[in-house]
């Protein structure tokens, strides 16, 4: 059984979504970050940099239970021990990779700071400029891939979901998926999925 700590956000649904895609059973513990229940010491003790999501494997290695934080080592855990969403092939498994890291080291950073400034900023024109700037050129780069392939790795994976629910936040900082044809062919083929419809609606509030 797998426990998951999460919130309604793009991080916190990767791990749904991923969950729900590969049928293992899970049980869901709301954090509410409203109520900064991500710095209360039981969850620092599961996740000690206090953010969501996290998991436990009750079942883990060895048979032990196992905690996981960082989304993207959640998906590579979950990957890993179900066998799916991620390619077998070496090239593909490694663009996998690749794709999934640009996502943890860029646009979740980058558009996370977007939409810091968007709520708390609005005098920082600089920052906004900088953040708006640097978000619409990382989904242009996730564009031109998605106009030479159907998904990041060429075949859905653990890829496509990491980088899926942060470009679901665009049309929040007012920037349509219109300008770019690519990403939105490929983020409405995945909206459609039972499965990452499921996740996107954890935890239920
Ligand atoms: N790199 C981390 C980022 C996690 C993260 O920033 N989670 C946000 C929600 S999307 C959070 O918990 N924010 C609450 C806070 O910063 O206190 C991951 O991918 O898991």
């Amino acid at each position: 059984m797998i426990e998951l700590y999460t919130w309604t956000t793009p991080n916190g649904t990767k791990a749904s979504i991923m969950l729900e895609e590969i049928g293992m059973p899970y049980q869901v513990h709301a954090v509410n970050l409203g109520k900064g229940e991500q710095k209360t010491p039981e969850f620092v003790a599961i996740n000690p940099n206090g953010r969501i999501p996290a998991i436990i494997d009750t079942e883990g290695p060895g048979g032990k239970p196992l905690k996981i934080f960082e989304s993207g080592a959640i998906l590579i855990y979950l990957a890993e021990k179900s066998g799916k969403l991620m390619p077998r092939d070496a090239v593909r498994r490694m663009e996998a990779f690749q794709w999934l890291m640009f996502q943890m080291a860029g646009v979740g950073p980058m558009f996370g700071q977007l939409g810091w400034f968007k709520r708390n900023g609005a005098d920082n024109q600089q920052a906004l400029a900088r953040y708006t700037e640097e978000s619409i050129r990382l989904a242009g780069v996730l564009d031109h891939r998605l106009g030479e392939a159907e998904y990041l790795a060429g075949e859905y994976s653990i890829a496509d979901i990491a980088n899926f629910t942060w470009i679901g936040v665009l049309p929040f900082f007012n920037l349509a998926l219109d300008r770019w044809p690519n990403l939105r062919r490929w983020h409405a083929a995945i909206a459609a999925r039972p499965a990452v419809q499921r996740g996107l609606k954890v935890p239920q509030v």
